[in-house]
């Protein structure tokens, strides 16, 4: 069936309008997502910001990534969110008395002054750090932002080599679905289903009072979502031994494009960024060794507590497409899937949905299990262009332009309709919208 998608915008006023939402959003040292929903500072949302905010000031882009390395721990992990002091502790949940950061003792090694959760989140933020310093090279040497970041990122990526490798096999592990960014996908249904929810009272959900319910997790997933952050922040944040533990293609990719990236900033440094493209590739191998599946043409998660694949089609298995030395053969099924019956991208949808149309668990407005979100269609347009799907990627981006316009740049949309759902005036919408105009 045809999509009624709302007709383009003019270029220069929805620039305009995606500038005011950032600039909306904009605390001083880095920017919300959303001032309704999410009132602090996200990890992986910030790396999708600064890869817009360096198209209207490289130096508010450099200083978004610079607040949230600021709280980096001491073992490496950047975490999944940096609170806002001034915000009210009902405001969000898990507020930091939840995730007491600050409690002496802990081995990781959380910041003296900030608070911060104990989770982290896909590491988009190398990438991020590459694409600002191209936006002003000569800003950038001048403040010394590649030889500042480069520490902190090589620091970021080995604490997940060598911490997060529970598998054994080479790939990092999630040990909470928040950390993968997709938090109520279906693939996380089998691994949660182990968990034991914490208790309903125990609890007060602070998202429903902002979003629609019908379209946000459910009570039980998230029961199950604040058991498993309260026993990672009862052993310390030490990894390992807990309840969930998956490796998920999407957050491997992400770190394997970031390490590509690292690379780039290494031969800017002048150091020999040869190893780090070796490492890239060979991670590479390795994705598609444990994740690949070959029968259905798409990446699985594997559930490390039981070594089994989870057989749910989610979008983070199409997330390998980004990198550069996935073989071909690979490449061309992602291709099929994406434009087939699971994802029908040119078909049933101009987008990209978060889960496939076909499976059991499909909902075009709950979250991410079948909503089409845009930093998941940027990373779409990116890898196709990469693998010369011009025309593929041409269709997808003028989509995600016009409905994040005509969606007053929303959270996330229904995949067939467009219909926004969520926060709207969402920062990584505007953000990713401003480099796609670009
Ligand atoms: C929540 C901030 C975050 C994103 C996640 C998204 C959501 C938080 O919002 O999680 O409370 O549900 O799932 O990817 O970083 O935008």
């Amino acid at each position: 069936a045809a999509v009624p998608f709302a007709p383009a915008s003019l270029t220069a006023s929805l620039h305009a309008r995606a500038a005011l939402v950032l600039d909306g959003n904009w605390q001083g040292a880095s920017t919300v997502p959303s001032r309704s929903l999410y009132p602090h500072q996200w990890s992986w949302d910030s790396a999708f910001i600064a890869i817009g905010l360096r198209h209207l000031s490289p130096v508010r882009a450099q200083t978004e990534l610079r607040t949230l390395f600021s709280s980096q721990w001491d073992d490496g992990r950047i975490p999944h969110i940096v609170f806002n002091p001034a915000v009210p502790h009902d405001a969000y949940f898990p507020s930091p008395d939840f995730w007491r950061s600050r409690t002496d003792g802990r081995p990781s090694g959380a910041p003296p002054v900030l608070q911060t959760s104990g989770i982290v989140q896909p590491p988009v933020h190398a990438l991020a750090v590459w694409l600002t310093h191209r936006a002003d090279p000569g800003l950038s040497r001048t403040e010394g932002f590649l030889r500042r970041a480069y520490p902190q990122l090589v620091s970021w990526h080995n604490y997940l080599l060598r911490h997060r490798d529970l598998g054994g096999g080479g790939l990092v592990s999630v040990v909470h679905p928040w950390e993968q960014g997709m938090d109520n996908s279906p693939c996380w249904d089998p691994p949660l289903s182990r968990v034991t929810p914490a208790p309903a009272g125990s609890f007060t959900r602070a998202d429903l009072a902002h979003g629609a319910p019908e379209d946000r997790p459910t009570d039980l997933d998230y029961g199950r979502y604040v058991k498993l952050a309260m026993d990672y922040r009862d052993r310390g944040y030490v990894d390992g031994g807990g309840e969930f533990a998956v490796e998920d293609p999407s957050f491997n990719a992400l770190l394997i494009a970031s390490e590509h990236a690292l690379g780039l900033i290494e031969a800017e440094l002048g150091i020999d960024p040869a190893p780090r493209h070796v490492r890239a590739a060979r991670l590479t191998r390795v994705l598609v060794d444990r994740l690949w599946d070959e029968r259905h043409g798409v990446f699985l998660c594997r559930d490390v507590l039981t070594d089994e694949l989870v057989e749910e089609h989610g979008v983070a298995g199409l997330l390998p497409l980004i990198l550069p030395t996935l073989p071909e053969e690979v490449v061309a099924r992602l291709v099929d899937t994406l434009t087939g019956p699971r994802f029908g991208l040119g078909s049933s949808t101009r987008l990209v949905p978060s889960y496939d149309l076909t499976g059991a668990c499909f909902d075009p407005h709950r979250y991410w299990r079948g909503p089409a979100w845009f930093n998941v269609g940027w990373l779409v347009e990116r890898g196709l262009r990469m693998h010369d799907r011009t025309g593929l990627a041409a269709g997808l981006r003028e989509a995600l332009i016009t409905t994040a316009g005509s969606s007053d740049f929303a959270e996330y949309v229904d995949p067939f309709t467009g219909e926004a759902c969520g926060a709207r005036e969402f920062s990584w919408t505007a953000a990713l919208t401003l480099d796609l105009l670009h």
